[in-house]
């Protein structure tokens, strides 16, 4: 059978997808002085290129049909690579696997291209059945790291029970974002761990990690909150004794059901500036939203300041997706003072806000710290009344 409309059809096609690819984002009016958002998502599903979906061979798909569709592109790590950005996304194709693919853009807010194939990642002797939300690092050491979470069946569950996972840390390096070698996953006393980021420098001679414990795949459980803990190699990374928990949930915040460290840490020079997503429950199901705190430059697990409530949380469309009403970020980049924040919107697609370290550093340290009652919300915020109260004209002119 052929299909003479088939040459046409592919030129739509394909001037569609330039159309889309050639896009410029639009910034949007923003009120709360925290960062700049864009209109559009940096990267869709539709942003994949064709030739990875569509058989171009006209004898072997006459109807020039999607073969190998793709769900959602989100949840990207994120670098500087010669002067443009990389985004390391997470491709989920229509089957439900995801895979790493890496786009780049010479501005970080729009113009994402794929490189031609995604990245073959090696496998373990213990093959994972499925990969996602890598960190990339520059390490110190001179390597280019991928954290990322591997994920196998539970060989503990009972027969008939198909959702019980395990979730761990895989781990691999590069130097140039296409030959990866990967190694151990890495060892914690925990049962699970997923959102492990590497710290980009030594301490005290070690590779520093930041984890997160939890009990099953789902539930943190006994799980406290983000982590920390030193490997002496990362060939076979083990931390040897239990994590320090560095971030604890608490009850009634945006973190008390679990969180997880975003992106590796930017340093500045009051301290390592962080983003995380914390994870609370509704009526309506779990909602994630993205929270800030700083430590000390010298002890990199100690908290120094964290201001109360989330930084980031989705709005308009990005509530809606697979799984709605989520934000989660794994990748951001400083370019000069410049800080390019991407993040997944309800595990569908990727969006950008831009914004700068002065800012954020200024949002980190002066947004006072959840008070944890109401009553003492109250006295909060009539302090700030009070005090835009006594500014002429009644602080409102
Ligand atoms: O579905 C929301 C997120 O759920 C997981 O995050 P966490 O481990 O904190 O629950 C991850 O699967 C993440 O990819 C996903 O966006």
């Amino acid at each position: 059978m052929t299909n003479s409309d088939f040459p046409l059809q592919r030129e739509r096609l394909v001037a569609a997808h330039e159309r889309l690819l050639g896009r410029r984002n639009e910034a949007l009016a923003e009120s709360n002085g925290w960062f700049q958002r864009f209109r559009y998502p940096v990267l869709t599903a539709e942003h994949t290129p064709l030739y990875w979906r569509y058989d171009f061979d006209p004898d072997a798909n006459p109807f020039l049909m999607e073969r190998l569709g793709i769900n959602g592109v989100f949840n990207v790590g994120a670098m500087e690579w010669n002067g443009n950005v990389v985004l390391m996304a997470r491709v989920e194709g229509v089957d439900r696997k995801s895979f790493f693919a890496v786009a780049e853009s010479a501005n970080g807010i729009d113009g994402f291209r794929f490189w031609d194939y995604p990245v073959v990642m090696p496998e373990t002797d213990d093959p994972e059945t499925n990969v996602y939300d890598m960190r990339l690092v520059a390490h110190e050491d001179g390597w280019i790291y991928g954290l990322f979470c591997a994920e196998r069946k539970d060989p503990a569950a009972a027969p008939g029970d198909l959702s019980s996972a395990v979730a761990q840390c895989g781990i691999a390096r590069t130097h140039d974002l296409k030959k990866w070698e990967r190694l151990d996953d890495l060892r914690t006393r925990s049962a699970q761990q997923r959102n492990v980021v590497l710290h980009p420098e030594f301490v005290n001679g070690k590779y520093a990690l930041y984890t997160r414990p939890q009990d099953s795949f789902i539930e943190a459980g006994r799980g406290g909150g983000i982590g920390w803990g030193l490997a002496a190699n990362m060939e076979h990374a083990v931390i040897e004794e239990d994590e320090t928990i560095m971030d604890r949930r608490e009850y009634h915040t945006i973190n008390e059901v679990k969180n997880g460290l975003g992106p590796a840490p930017i340093k500045t020079p009051k301290g390592w500036l962080h983003l995380a997503h914390g994870v609370r429950n509704t009526a309506a199901g779990l909602r994630y939203v993205l929270y800030c705190f700083l430590c000390d430059l010298a002890a990199p697990q100690k908290v120094i300041a964290k201001p109360g409530g989330y930084f980031l949380g989705p709005q308009g469309e990005e509530r809606v997706g697979d799984v709605s009403n989520v934000t989660f970020s794994n990748g951001w980049v400083r370019r000069g003072d410049d800080a390019l924040i991407y993040y997944g919107a309800s595990d569908t697609r990727t969006n950008v806000v831009q914004t700068t370290v002065e800012r954020l550093l200024d949002y980190v340290l002066n947004t006072p710290p959840d008070p944890l009652r109401s009553a003492a919300c109250v006295r909060q915020r009539i302090a700030l009344i009070e005090k835009n109260l006594r500014l002429p004209g009644g602080g409102e002119s």
